[in-house]
C-alpha cells in the first residue's frame, strides 16, 4: 500500500542500491510518540500552526519522451529510451502556485509598512526562479514511503496528506529564509535591483529592508516550531547560522583566504548550498527515512547547490554569452574573488598581485579579465560544477530502489535539474 496518491502503473527505473530491493522505512506518523498523530491525522480538523492547510497535489500531465543527462567531461547518462521527458518545474507547477499563495498569507504583517515590505518579493511576477521549493517538492515525492498493512484507506490518505503538508511547510520555510537572506544581502551590498525590480532597500530604505528580513525569519521560525520536530528545527537554525557565517567570511577575508579555493568552497557551501542541502535532509527526516537516505538527500542538495553557485560565478563574467565581460561583473567589481579567477591565478600567479591591489580601480578589473581570458578559469569552473552536478545525480541514483511511477518521475526530474543547473544561462 502506498502512502501517497496517484499510483497507477509501475514504470522502469534501474538503480544500483546499497539498501537492497525492498524498501519499507517506518513512517513517523505510525510509530511511538506519533501514534496519536496518526489518529489526529485522520481527523480532518487537525491544523498545523504556520503551515495549516493541505494542498491538492495531483501531478500534472507529463509530456515528451527522451531524457538525457550528459555532463560534459565526466558524464552521467541516463538510459531513458521510452521514458517520458520531464520539466521539473511543470511537474510541481500546481503545488508551487498553491505554495505561493500560502507564502503570501504567511507574510502578512500587522503594520502596513512592514506588511508591504515583507510581501515585496512574494508578489506575483517577482517570485524568482522558485528553484528551492521545486527541488524540495520533487524530493518529497522521490522519497515517498510505503507503509505496512493493515491501514484503512481513509487513515492512509490522511497520513499522506499530513506528511505532504509538513513537507510543503519545509518548502515555505526555506523560501522565507532565502528571501530574508536576499533582503539582508542587498542591504549589505547596497544593491539597487533584485529580480528585475528595485531592491527593497532601494525602494523602502535599509532599515525597513532589514526589519522585513527579520520579520520573514521570525515567521519562518513560527512555521518551523509548528512541525514539532527538534531535529528539523536544528537543521534549519544551522542554515541561518551558515548564511551569516558565509556572508561574514566573504566580507572579512585576509589576502590568503581570498586566494584560497578551499576557503571559497567553504563559503559557497555556507552561503548557497547549506540551505538546500539541509532542507532536502529535513524532507527526508519528516518522511521517516533512514539516516542513510537522509544523507543522500543532503548530498544531492549540497552538490546541486555548489554546482548552482559555480555556474552563477561563471555567469557573472559571461552573462548569457560565452564571452568574457558580458556578465554584470558584479562580484569582481565588489572585490569578491570567485572560482574562475582562482583557477586563472593557478595558471598565472602574477594575477595575485592584481587581486591584492583590489578592484576599486577599474583598470584592475580589465587586467584580471585579460588573465582570465588567457586562462582555463571559466572552463575549469564549469568542470568543477559538472563534477558536483554528477555527485548530486549519483546521490539520487543511490536511493533505494522504488518502482512507483511518481517516485520514478520525481527522481528523473531531480536528475534533470542537475543537468539544467550546469547548462543554465540565467
Ligand atoms: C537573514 C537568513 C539571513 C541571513 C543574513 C546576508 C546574509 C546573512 C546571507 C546572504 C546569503 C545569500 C544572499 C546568498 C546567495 C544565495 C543565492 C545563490 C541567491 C540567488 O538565488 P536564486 O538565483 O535567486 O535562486 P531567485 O531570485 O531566483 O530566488
Amino acid at each position: 500500500m502506498l502512502i501517497y496518491r496517484g499510483l497507477s502503473r509501475i514504470s522502469r527505473i534501474s538503480k544500483k542500491t546499497p539498501f537492497g530491493r525492498r524498501w519499507l522505512p517506518s513512517h513517523p506518523l505510525l510509530s511511538g510518540a506519533s501514534h496519536s498523530a496518526a489518529a489526529a491525522a485522520a481527523d480532518s480538523s487537525v491544523k498545523v500552526l504556520g503551515c495549516r492547510e493541505a494542498y491538492s497535489w495531483s501531478l500534472p500531465a507529463l509530456h515528451g519522451i527522451r531524457h538525457q543527462i550528459h555532463h560534459q567531461s565526466s558524464s552521467v547518462i541516463e538510459d531513458t529510451d521510452s521514458q517520458e521527458q520531464l520539466d521539473p518545474f511543470s511537474l510541481v507547477a500546481d503545488e508551487l502556485s498553491i505554495l505561493a499563495k500560502r507564502l503570501r498569507s504567511m507574510v502578512v504583517a500587522e503594520v502596513p509598512k512592514l506588511a508591504s515590505a515583507a510581501e515585496y518579493f512574494f508578489k506575483m511576477g517577482v517570485e524568482g526562479k522558485r528553484f528551492r521549493p521545486t527541488v524540495l517538492l520533487l524530493m518529497a515525492t522521490a522519497l515517498n514511503v510505503r507503509v505496512p498493512e493493515p491501514l484503512h484507506d481513509g487513515v492512509e490518505d490522511a497520513l499522506a496528506t499530513e506528511l505532504r503538508t509538513r513537507q510543503q511547510c519545509i518548502a515555505e520555510i526555506t523560501e522565507m529564509i532565502h528571501v530574508a537572506s536576499l533582503l539582508h544581502d542587498d542591504v549589505l551590498d547596497d544593491a539597487d535591483t533584485r529580480r528585475g525590480i528595485g531592491s527593497l532597500n532601494f525602494v523602502m530604505g535599509n532599515k525597513l529592508a532589514v526589519l522585513a528580513g527579520d520579520f520573514l525569519l521570525s515567521r519562518a521560525c513560527v512555521a518551523l516550531a509548528s512541525l514539532k520536530n527538534t531535529e528539523v528545527v536544528t537543521l534549519l537554525a544551522t542554515v541561518v547560522e551558515h548564511l551569516v557565517t558565509g556572508e561574514t567570511m566573504q566580507m572579512t577575508t585576509s589576502s590568503d583566504q581570498r586566494c584560497s579555493m578551499d576557503y571559497y568552497m567553504q563559503k559557497t557551501y555556507y552561503k548557497t548550498a547549506s540551505l538546500i542541502s539541509n532542507s532536502c535532509k529535513a524532507i527526508a527526516l519528516l518522511a521517516g527515512q533512514t539516516a542513510e537516505v537522509a544523507i543522500l538527500a543532503f548530498d544531492y542538495g549540497k552538490n546541486l547547490g555548489l554546482a548552482y553557485q559555480l555556474i552563477d560565478d561563471v555567469l557573472d563574467f559571461t552573462g548569457t554569452s560565452a564571452s568574457l565581460g558580458k556578465g554584470s561583473l558584479s562580484d569582481i567589481r565588489h572585490g569578491i574573488i570567485t572560482a574562475p579567477i582562482l583557477f586563472a591565478m593557478e595558471e598565472f600567479p602574477q594575477l595575485r598581485t592584481v587581486v591584492e591591489q583590489g578592484f576599486e580601480d577599474s583598470s584592475n578589473v580589465d587586467i584580471a579579465l585579460e588573465y582570465l581570458g588567457k586562462s582555463r578559469g571559466i572552463q575549469k569552473t564549469r568542470e568543477l560544477a559538472v563534477k558536483h552536478a554528477n555527485l548530486a545525480a549519483a546521490a539520487i541514483d543511490s536511493l533505494p530502489e522504488n518502482n512507483d511511477e511518481d517516485v520514478t518521475k520525481s527522481r528523473r526530474a531531480l536528475l534533470d535539474l542537475t543537468h539544467r543547473v550546469i547548462t543554465r544561462n540565467k
